[in-house]
């Protein structure tokens, strides 16, 4: 894929951000979620690919835009046909209620490389670069916790696991815990909480726990991108949640067995990009400057050359228009 695709896709990400981020602490999680499908879908149409949603906003019928199955960009300009996961608002309940960390994402892959995720739960392991390799998404959590440790040259007791703070994952808290380890909990999102370990200022070093399996499959080109590695084992809940599954490919085996990080993500040849839209760990939030100026800041990343951009723009909301891009 042409690499100036990593421009074209993190304005598809500004844009969701910016059309969000005006409904911080609102307590409108569909109004905030519609406004970045708003905005990112408008941006997609001038996106010189070929491109059909895989992960996106659900089903045609609880869905008119991003829908799973939309075809989106104009095709000008590129052969490669690519398959594209979106979440133009990850975490409306964060911005709902002000909290940090929700952020505008998008991944893309070659036609056929991103899991085909249904809307389950997915149980995840995720480590950085210095990491990869040395967990085991089956093995015993203190097991895990010291070979990371091992990895970092650090004390298990410098260990920084993000685990979402639900009843669910009452026995991995307790289990890293009883390992010594500390313990970041967040409310929602997951997908930045993946990528927090694949930068070492975030103070992340690890994340375990079930959430979505769509957000499993964005969150694992994140990490291809930075050199990481990921785990998942798909986490049906229900008949129908497993019946899903195979409507979408997915045998028996493919449900229980464990998925790594290249049958998440088959290909190096894979983007990443995301916007912050409430301030995070990683990314700062949509910021409005006055003067009918607002700053973005997002990371957009490159799976073939391991690139990793941060992008702080300035847009004109009058002129509608992103004014400078400083790279
Ligand atoms: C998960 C997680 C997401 O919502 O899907 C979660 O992956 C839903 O989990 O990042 P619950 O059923 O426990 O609420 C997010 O946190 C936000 O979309
Ligand atoms: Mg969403
Ligand atoms: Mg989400």
């Amino acid at each position: 894929m042409d690499r100036s695709l990593s421009l074209e896709l993190v304005r598809v990400t500004e844009a969701a951000a910016l059309a969000s981020a005006s409904y911080m602490g609102r307590g409108d999680k569909e109004g905030a979620d519609q406004a970045a499908v708003d905005g990112m879908r408008s941006t997609f149409s001038g996106l010189s690919i070929k491109g059909t949603v895989v992960i996106g906003e659900g089903e045609l019928d609880e869905a008119p835009m991003l829908y799973i199955g939309e075809e989106v960009g104009c095709g000008k300009g590129y052969e490669v046909e690519v398959d594209i996961a979106v979440d133009p608002l990850e975490g409306t309940n964060l911005i709902a209620k002000g909290l940090p960390n929700a952020i505008a994402v998008v991944a893309i892959a070659p036609k056929g490389c991103l899991l085909h995720a249904p809307d389950t739960y997915m149980k995840k392991i995720a480590v950085g670069p210095k990491a990869k390799g040395a967990v085991d998404i089956n093995a015993p959590i203190r097991q895990n916790l010291e070979a990371v440790a091992k990895a970092l040259d650090k004390n298990i007791e410098d260990v920084t696991v993000i685990i979402q703070d639900r009843e669910r994952h009452k026995d991995i808290i307790k289990e890293v815990r009883e390992a010594g380890a500390r313990i970041k909990l967040f409310s929602d999102g997951d997908v930045a909480a993946a990528m927090a370990t694949g930068f070492e200022e975030t103070g992340v070093d690890i994340m375990l726990g079930i959430g979505g399996a769509p957000e499993g499959v964005i969150a694992a080109v994140a990490l291809k991108c930075l050199g990481g590695d990921m785990q998942g084992i798909l986490y049906p809940m229900s008949n129908e949640e497993t019946a899903r599954c195979r409507e979408l490919g997915l045998s028996e085996e493919d449900v229980n067995r464990v998925l790594s990080l290249d049958d998440l993500v088959s290909s190096d040849d894979c983007f990443f990009a995301a916007t912050g839209i409430t301030q995070g760990d990683l990314l700062k939030g949509v910021l409005y400057l006055g003067n009918n100026k607002a700053q973005t800041h997002s990371v957009v990343m490159r799976g073939e050359t391991g690139t990793i951009r941060f992008v702080e723009a300035i847009h004109r909301l009058d002129k509608n228009e992103t004014m400078i891009e400083v790279l």
